[in-house]
């Protein structure tokens, strides 16, 4: 099927849907300047995740994942949301039952102006103390190291969530509900790769939805999938609405 022929296919089932669910990963962010995880200039090119994507790497030396982290909230701090999650909001306004899941942390959904989200991963803006559990909103730049807690001195961590770690109960709870009962879900942008995100898909397909990916390149999924269209975000999502 010709990617046109597909972008029509997907924009009709748009235009009638009434439950739209969307998954998004690190390559709706590409064309925003951020770096994505696994691409040839990828973050993780330079460390292995475990080494600071992880509790224990943040146990044995939290300065260096803070380092890291101060190095992407310096990075994101002037990035801004692209044509593709702007048409995004534009869905959600438009589609009664709408809910977006993202694994991003880089906050261009909701700056965006999304508001029925689950960033399933976290906020790079968001820390949470290591002693008593408050997340708040920190958006210095750069960030002091080794942050404590203006409530009881405790190290602060990024509210981010590091392999080997759950995700949060209420956001799992959420995405599954909207992934049941869609219609429609769009997958952007990710490599399928990370758990449980990538079981995503199979989940909406078993239950009968319509399952469309957008990525610039074909992943482990593109055949399991109703449509895959090859492109980038930023052009392909703001064709999916007249
Ligand atoms: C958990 C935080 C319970 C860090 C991240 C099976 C079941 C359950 C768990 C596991 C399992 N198998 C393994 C696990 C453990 C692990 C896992 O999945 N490991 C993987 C590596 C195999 N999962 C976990 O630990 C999760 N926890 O399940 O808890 C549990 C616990 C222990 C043991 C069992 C169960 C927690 C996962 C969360 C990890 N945290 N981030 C940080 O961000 O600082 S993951 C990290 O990868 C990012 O969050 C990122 O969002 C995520 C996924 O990456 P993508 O978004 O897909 O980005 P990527 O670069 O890979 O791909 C970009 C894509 O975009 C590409 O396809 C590219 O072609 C495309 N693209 C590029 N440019 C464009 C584009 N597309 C369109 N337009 C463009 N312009
Ligand atoms: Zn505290």
């Amino acid at each position: 099927m010709t990617s046109s022929s597909a972008i029509r296919e997907l924009k009709e089932k748009l235009a009638t849907t009434t439950a739209l669910t969307v998954l998004t990963g690190a390559g709706i962010s590409a064309d925003s300047g951020v770096p994505t995880f696994r691409g040839a200039e990828g973050l993780w090119n330079n460390f292995r995740p475990e080494e600071l994507a992880s509790p224990e790497a943040f146990a044995r030396n939290p300065h260096l994942v803070w380092e890291w982290y101060n190095w992407r909230r310096e990075l994101l701090a002037t990035k801004k949301p692209n044509p593709a999650h702007l048409t995004l909001v534009e869905l959600e306004r438009r589609v009664d039952n709408f809910w977006l899941i993202t694994q991003n942390v880089d906050d261009l959904h909701p700056s965006a102006g999304t508001q029925r989200l689950s960033e399933i991963h976290g906020n790079i803006w968001k820390v949470r103390c290591t002693q008593c559990g408050q997340v708040t909103v920190n958006r210095d730049v750069p960030i002091a190291i080794l942050p404590e807690c203006s409530t009881c001195r405790g190290l602060l961590r990024p509210h981010i969530v590091w392999f080997g770690e759950s995700l949060d109960p209420e956001d799992l709870q959420k995405s599954f509900e909207a992934l049941r009962t869609c219609e429609v879900l769009l997958i952007i942008g990710t490599s399928g790769v990370v758990y449980p995100a990538a079981s995503f898909g199979p989940v909406a397909k078993d239950h009968g939805a319509f399952v469309a990916e957008l990525n610039l390149d074909p992943t482990p999924r593109s055949d399991l999938v109703d449509v895959a269209i090859q492109g980038r975000a930023k052009d392909l999502v703001p064709q999916l609405i007249s």
